[in-house]
Order: structure tokens, then sequence, then C-alpha cells
């Protein structure tokens, strides 16, 4: 049994579904995103503050992409990722880490720009340059796809579950492009949204 601090339009929601593709036995804690305070339980495995935070026999975790590895290494019937002996094995952390350190902080800079700027004057320009950003990230990302279904070696992986959850994280109100610029990316984001697991979390 697991236990997972979650708020709903989170990076929880990517550890969620593969919870869910592994058909694991799990349940959600609250925490939130918003200037609301965090749990202390939370705080006290993630003095960040943020999830997803994954509770487990014997420890607890943070940083999605970490936590998705770990689990898939666990559940390796699942299916989700290439085995330590697979040469699709460097493709598939290539790109998993990529999407948090890289394309995430690059949300990050819209969501939170007071982290990354020095006052509320210089929020527009950190916003531009998160745009700017997201469209280079999502073009480099998109081009690796190129023709094929799915981000590493054309077979779904827990990598694709990132790309859905990430395509979400685009937001009009701020001037993100759209999936439409990625066409590539969008294939790959609404095949994992096709998977029953994924619906369940994302709808
Ligand atoms: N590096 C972390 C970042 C997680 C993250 O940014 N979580 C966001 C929601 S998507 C959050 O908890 N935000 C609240 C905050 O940063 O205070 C990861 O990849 O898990």
């Amino acid at each position: 049994m697991y236990k997972l601090f979650y708020a709903d339009n989170s990076a929880a929601m990517g550890t969620r579904a593969v919870l869910e593709e592994i058909g694991a036995e799990y349940e959600l804690l609250d925490s939130s995103i918003d200037d609301s305070p965090r749990p202390p339980e939370l705080l006290a495995l993630n003095p960040n503050g943020w999830v997803p935070v994954l509770i487990y026999d014997g420890g607890a975790m943070h940083e999605a992409s970490a936590i998705t590895v770990f689990l898939a290494d666990r559940h390796p019937e699942a299916g989700l990722a290439p085995a330590a002996d697979d040469p699709l094995r460097g493709p598939f952390l290539q790109w998993l880490v990529y999407m948090s350190n890289t394309l995430q902080m690059a949300y990050q800079l819209s969501y939170y720009p007071g982290r990354f700027s020095d006052g509320p004057e210089h929020y527009e320009s950190a916003i531009k340059r998160s745009c700017e950003r997201l469209r280079e990230i999502w073009g480099m990302i998109d081009d690796a796809i190129g023709d094929n279904d799915w981000l590493v070696g054309n077979r779904f992986t827990a990598a694709d579950i990132h790309v859905r959850m990430l395509a979400t994280w685009l937001s009009p109100d701020l001037g993100h492009p759209t999936m439409d610029e990625f066409p590539n990316a969008k294939r790959v984001a609404a095949n994992a949204a096709a998977r029953p697991a994924v619906m369940k979390v994302f709808g």
C-alpha cells in the first residue's frame, strides 16, 4: 500500500497515473500547491513543500521522475520502463529527467515568477521568458518524437505519462504556446491519454 501526497493539477497526477498503470493500492493525502499552508507531515518529508511525495513500505521520497523510475522498477510486470540492461534505458532516463529539470522548470517560471525574479515588476518579463523556453523545449521534444507514437523507442513507457501531464500545464491565459505547435508531442500525449489508467486520473 502506497500513500501519495497529492493535489489536483500538480505533478502528483503523473505519479497517480503510474500507480494506476501498476494497479497498486494507494491512498491520497491531500496537499495544496497554492499559498495555503502545507500539511506538516508533508513538510517533514519534503521541506520544499511540493508534491508528489510518495510514502512506501520502509521509506518516502519526492521528485516526480525519480518516483516514476522507482515505481516502474519495483513493478516490472507493468512494463512501464525499459530494464537496466535495455539500450532504451538511457533515452528513457534522459527524457524523464529532461522533463523534470528543464521542462518543468520552464513552467515554474510562469507559475511561480516570484521565485525567479526580484519582485512583481519583473513578473511579466519572467513569464515572457517562460513562454519562450516552453516553445523551445517542447519543440525539441517534438523533434525527438518525429513520426513515432511514443517518446522512447516507439513503445509506451511511463515517460509518455509525463508528456501527457505536462501538456495539460500549458495555459493560454499566460501566453503559453498550445500543443498544436507540437503535433508529434500532441499525438504522444493523446495516445497516453487514451490509456484507461491515465484517463482515470486526467479524465
Ligand atoms: N522537482 C519537483 C517539483 C514538483 C512541483 O513543482 N510540484 C508543484 C506542483 S506541480 C508544487 O508542489 N508546487 C507547490 C510549490 O512549489 O510550493 C518534482 O519534479 O517532483
